[in-house]
């Protein structure tokens, strides 16, 4: 399987999605994610000896949650990790940007119906590429994937899907926190690690803010206005006041006609209505 033959088949998966619609909002013809991009890194790579320094020891190297799903001693060499970041709707983003406290009914719906749609995705990705014959990890499968908090960065988790789409080659991070790609930072990630020799993309960045105008030259931070608790600053991200947001605006914005059942939150505001919204600014 070459690049290609892995991002055809990513697309026929997508396009057979049954979950990935509004119907919840009564709206079952309209998508609630975008065909997804699609980047390629080593799983030998040495950045993620430098991600167990930097977000924790309890951070996964490609081998370490491969071993999870096919244990015995194994050298990352053979591994390629595939990054895929699924942008959001026009329509939602547009949603989006109008709101200031609470996050639009298509945001919620879309980050509350994620992980049976990413079961859905994983599991038929992960599914046709084993009846090829080649052996796979969707890290959102694993039952031992979870949080995790680190000593330096706070909150965080046992995988980071935007420290390996950065490595993929696919985006660099903002002031906010969130990465921005060509399809801009509105957008939710998963990662799948396979055996197979697939080509490493090349990285259009050294560094890994170079595509947010903060730290290109000091202008922008419109990010930092949208956000209706100030947890972005020029210092970064208070990554606890905007986790403790989340219940603050179920509690006082929920819209009545959702049912906010098991859904997991996410404010999100400061991922619309700004320069780097639909692409790299
Ligand atoms: C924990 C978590 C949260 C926490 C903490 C957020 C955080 N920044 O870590 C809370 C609850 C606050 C949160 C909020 C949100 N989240 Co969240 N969250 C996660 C989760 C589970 C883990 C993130 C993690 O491990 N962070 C680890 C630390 C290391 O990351 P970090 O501090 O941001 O990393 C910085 C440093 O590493 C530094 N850095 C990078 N390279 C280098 C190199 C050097 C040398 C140095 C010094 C520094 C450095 O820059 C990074 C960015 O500032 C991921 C899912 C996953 N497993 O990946 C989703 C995830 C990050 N969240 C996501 C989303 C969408 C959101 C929300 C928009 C909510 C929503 N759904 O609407 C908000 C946005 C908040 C924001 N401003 O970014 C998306 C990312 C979207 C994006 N464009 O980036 C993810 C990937 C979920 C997904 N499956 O798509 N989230
Ligand atoms: S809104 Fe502006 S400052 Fe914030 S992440 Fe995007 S480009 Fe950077
Ligand atoms: S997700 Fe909401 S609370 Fe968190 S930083 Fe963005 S705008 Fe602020």
């Amino acid at each position: 399987m070459d690049n290609n033959e892995l991002k055809q088949i990513i697309n026929d998966i997508y396009d057979s999605l049954e979950k990935n619609n509004f119907s919840t909002l009564n709206r079952p013809d309209a998508p609630m994610w975008e065909r997804p991009l699609v980047g390629v890194a080593a799983g030998d790579d040495p950045y993620y000896d430098f991600l167990k320094e930097h977000i924790g020891p309890f951070h996964w190297s490609p081998a370490e949650a491969f071993q999870l799903k096919y244990p015995g001693a194994f050298s990352g060499k053979a591994l390629r990790v595939v990054s895929l970041v699924f942008p959001q709707t026009m329509e939602t983003k547009l949603a989006q940007a109008k709101e200031k406290k609470c996050p639009a009914r298509e945001w919620i719906v879309s980050r509350g119906e994620w992980e049976p749609l990413m079961k859905e995705f994983s599991g038929k990705l992960v599914k046709r590429l084993g009846d090829m014959g080649i052996r796979c990890v969707s890290i959102d499968l694993l039952s031992e994937f979870g949080t995790a908090r680190s000593e330096k960065l706070g909150i965080a988790s046992k995988w980071s899907h935007r420290h390996s789409a950065y490595l993929a080659g696919l985006g660099t991070f903002g002031l906010s926190e969130g990465i921005i790609t060509e399809k801009g930072k509105a957008v939710r990630l998963t990662t799948l690690i396979v055996e197979a020799p697939l080509a490493v993309e090349t990285r259009a960045y050294s560094s890994h803010h170079e595509w947010c105008l903060y730290f290109k030259d000091g202008s922008c931070g419109v990010c930092m206005k949208r956000c209706p608790v100030n947890a972005i600053t020029a210092e970064g991200h208070d990554k606890d006041d905007c986790d403790a947001y989340e219940e603050v605006f179920a509690a006082r914005y929920w819209p009545e006609d959702i049912e906010r059942g098991d859904y997991i939150l996410g404010c999100g505001l400061c991922q619309a209505g700004i320069p780097c919204q639909d692409k790299r600014p």
